[in-house]
Formats: structure tokens, sequence, C-alpha cells
């Protein structure tokens, strides 16, 4: 649908906020006065991998993605967002003789409130989803922001050692991106990785819960199952370049595509693995040919139902680089940040790519779905003593009610490292804020 207007604020733009909610997990959100200039993508591959890939925002207007609210001056929000989770307009806002002038590429609600950005938020996050109670998650530890690509099965056991021995109260083992052979592979090993069946047999022996890290829609161009099943892509539909390849999408409306599906989480839950992150989800809602004729949102919540019924209804199923709103009801627990990084500055200046300044910001703008949509993960917790304003992050995780997840190779930790993660490892909320 092409843009049409849908409403109106008369206000001074000069004195107006607006909040601006992103796309999926990586994608900036915040409120921004109007004469800021709010986080756009660096570049094409950005806007793929960590914004809205067919929603690029022309200059000179505020975009937010089922969720856009202006905050004229006077204390009142005027609130416009999508109907609900299964239809997700891009909605804008642009300066017109004076006002500020709303339109959106499908239907919307309107919501005004007089309490405030935050009481709005909070109001509006209650009446998307159904009211639920979720339960405390207790803390994991993770492999990703310690040993990266390199995760061996010695360093997840060594951890494992570690998190007792320190009285961390790590509960879950989070195998990140490493194991795997390729992306798409996922049952197959990165050889050096070591026994997968080794890490998990530790972690459950030991009583603690084991979890594993896949992208379950993409596709990379060096795996086999590019090779051997190119029925099995969503036609037209390029999920970006990362790990020096370019990423195509499993098209899990091909019913042998979605049988495969299901087999990888039904093999790694027969393991011992009950928690799944899902990464790089977005790939899921991207458009393209399909083999049934879904929109993007349907196919992404259909191939999260086929991992569901792989995994188990017992599983927590952990979503990340995840549409927001479309992963509603689906996701238990859900990153709504950029990635944490040891600097606190993204490289290219972009918020959307790893920085502590780009988990903070986007990660505080999204308190407000904690407890009301899924369990916040506000990405791990990383103290060892390279890491930039180690104490900055510190405050901002103990502020949130989300997961906490240590991320350091344990025996990086100095004292003040590891009195602070002890102390952040705590469950989640389970009250909204
Ligand atoms: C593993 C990592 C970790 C991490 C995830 C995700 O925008 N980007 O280019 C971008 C790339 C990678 C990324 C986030 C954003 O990291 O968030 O926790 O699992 O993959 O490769």
């Amino acid at each position: 649908m092409p843009f049409a207007d849908v409403g109106e604020v008369r206000c001074r733009p000069q004195d107006a906020w607006v909040f601006e909610h992103g796309w999926q997990s990586w994608s900036p959100s915040g409120r921004y006065r109007w004469t800021d200039t709010p986080p756009r993508p660096a570049d094409g591959t950005i806007q793929i991998l960590a914004y809205r890939p067919d929603s690029p925002v022309p200059d000179g207007v505020f975009q937010g993605e089922g969720l856009l609210a202006i905050e004229p001056g006077d204390g009142s929000v005027e609130l416009w967002s999508a109907p609900g989770p299964l239809e997700v307009p891009s909605i804008r806002v642009r300066e017109e003789a004076g006002r500020l002038v709303v339109s959106a590429d499908g239907p919307v609600r309107h919501h005004r409130s007089e309490n405030g950005l935050g009481q709005a938020l909070r109001d509006w996050a209650g009446t998307m989803a159904p009211a639920r109670r979720f339960p405390a998650v207790p803390p994991m530890w993770c492999t990703w922001y310690g040993y990266w690509g390199k995760v061996t099965d010695a360093d997840v056991i060594e951890n494992l050692e570690l998190s007792e021995r320190h009285g961390l109260g790590a509960d879950m083992f989070l195998i990140d991106d490493g194991y795997e052979a390729e992306i798409g592979d996922w049952l197959e090993l990165r050889p050096e990785f070591g026994s997968l069946a080794r890490a998990v047999d530790a972690v459950t022996g030991a009583g603690r819960r084991a979890g594993i890290w896949t992208a379950p829609f993409l596709v990379g161009h060096r795996s086999r199952i590019f090779r051997e099943h190119p029925d099995w892509l969503v036609g037209g539909a390029y999920a970006g370049r990362m790990w020096d390849q370019d990423l195509a999408v499993l098209d899990v409306t091909h019913p042998d595509a979605a049988e495969h599906l299901v087999n990888v989480f039904r093999t790694l839950a027969g393991m011992g693995i009950g928690h799944f992150k899902l990464d790089f989800v977005y790939a899921g809602a991207l458009a393209g040919r399909r083999h049934e004729d879904l929109d993007p949102i349907a196919a992404y919540r259909l191939g999260l139902e086929l991992i569901r019924r792989g995994a188990g209804p017992g599983a927590t199923l952990h979503g990340c680089g995840a549409p927001m709103l479309p992963s509603v009801g689906l996701v238990d627990i859900m990153r709504v940040s950029p990635d944490i990084a040891p600097t606190l500055h993204p490289r290219s200046g972009d918020i959307s790519q790893p920085s502590q300044l780009g988990a903070r910001l986007t990660g505080a703008a999204r308190e407000f779905l904690h407890a009301r949509w899924w369990v916040n993960d506000p990405d791990c917790i990383i103290l060892r003593p390279e890491v930039e304003a180690r104490a900055e992050w510190a405050a901002h995780i103990e502020a949130t009610g989300g997961l906490r997840g240590s991320s350091d190779p344990i025996a990086a930790l100095d004292a003040w490292g590891l009195e602070t993660t002890r102390r952040l490892m705590v469950p989640t909320a389970t009250d909204p804020s």
C-alpha cells in the first residue's frame, strides 16, 4: 500500500518530540527532538541486517515500524500503531506548514494520552498482547561475547565449572554462533568446536539447562543446504551479507523445507537442549517468491510455529534480530537491543551496530515491553577489565527487569567484575515496570 495521511498534530515542531520504534531487535528505537537527526543505516547492507529492509526512510522524515508517538510539548501524547501483530505498517511524520502530518502504508490505530510518553507506551503495549504472566527466568551464561566464532566444547565446560565455583548462579549455558559447520547446516559441527554432545551432557549432568544458537531462516551460500536444495529458498529474497558470504532465506512454506526445519529442532531438543536462541530471524519476514503465497509476516509466524513444533512445548524460544510486533505470542524471550560490545561507540557511527551506546539507548527505550509481550533480553553482561565504561553497562543492566546473562570468559574477570557479575545474576522480574 502507498503511504496515505492518517492524522496531524498542530504544534510548534521545534517543541515536539518523536518516539520511533524500530522494526527488529537491533533496530534503533528512541525518543528524539524534532530538530534531532534520528539514527539511520550507514549503508544498504546494514539497512537489511538491522533496519526494515524494504522501508528506507526519506530525509527530513521520522519513521516508526508499527509504532510512532508524538509529544507536541503540552504533556499530551499522540500515538499511532499497527492494529496488531499481523499487519505492521511503516508510520511517518513530516512537517508541513507548521504542523506535523502523519502517514502510513497500512492500517493504523490512534491513541491519545495525557499521562506522558512512558505511560502511553505501557498502556499501548498492554493492548497489543493478551495479559499473561511471565514466570521468572534464571540467569544464564553465553559463549558469544567472550569466545565469538572460535568457541569450543572445552570453553563451555570450563565456564560451567567456574560459574559453579564462583557462585555466579548461571542456570542455562548458551552455546552461541561458532559450533556449527555452516550457516544453515545446524546439525553439522565446525571440527574445531569438538563435541556438541559432550558440552550439552556436561551442562545437563551438572543439573543446568543447555541452550543453543541458530539462525534458522538463513541459508549461507557456502552451506550444504544451499547447494543441495535450491528449491527450498525464497525466490528473490536477499538477507544481506555476513560471515563473508551472501545469505539466502529458507522457504518454510515448502513442505520439505518445513519438515527439515522441524527436524533440526527436534534433533537438538533430543540431545537435551531446552533453550533456543533464534537469531537473524528478520530473514523469515522478507518479501519474495514462496512455494505458498503467504504474506511475509504470515510466513515468518509459520516458521516460528514449525520451530516450536520441533523444539517442543516446554522449550524456551528466544528471538534475536527478530521483527518485534510479528513475534508477539510466539517467543518467550526477546532481544530488545543491538549487540553489546567491549567498545562504547559503534565502529561505523551507526548505533544499530555492536556497541555499548547502541545497546543502552535502544534497550532502555524498550523496557516497557518487558513482562508485557515477553521477557526482555537487554543483551549480555560483559564486565572484564578491557570493556570500556563497564560500570555504566552494569548500571544499565541493573536497571532492567530482563534476562541476565554473563558472557565473559569467567577466568578473565577481576575482583570487581566477578563481584558485580554475581550481584547482577538474578532471575528476571515477573512484574512489568
Ligand atoms: C552471532 C551473533 C550473536 C549476537 C547476535 C548477532 O547488524 N548486524 O550486522 C549484526 C550482526 C550480528 C549480530 C547483530 C547485528 O549479532 O545479536 O548476540 O548471537 O549474532 O553471530
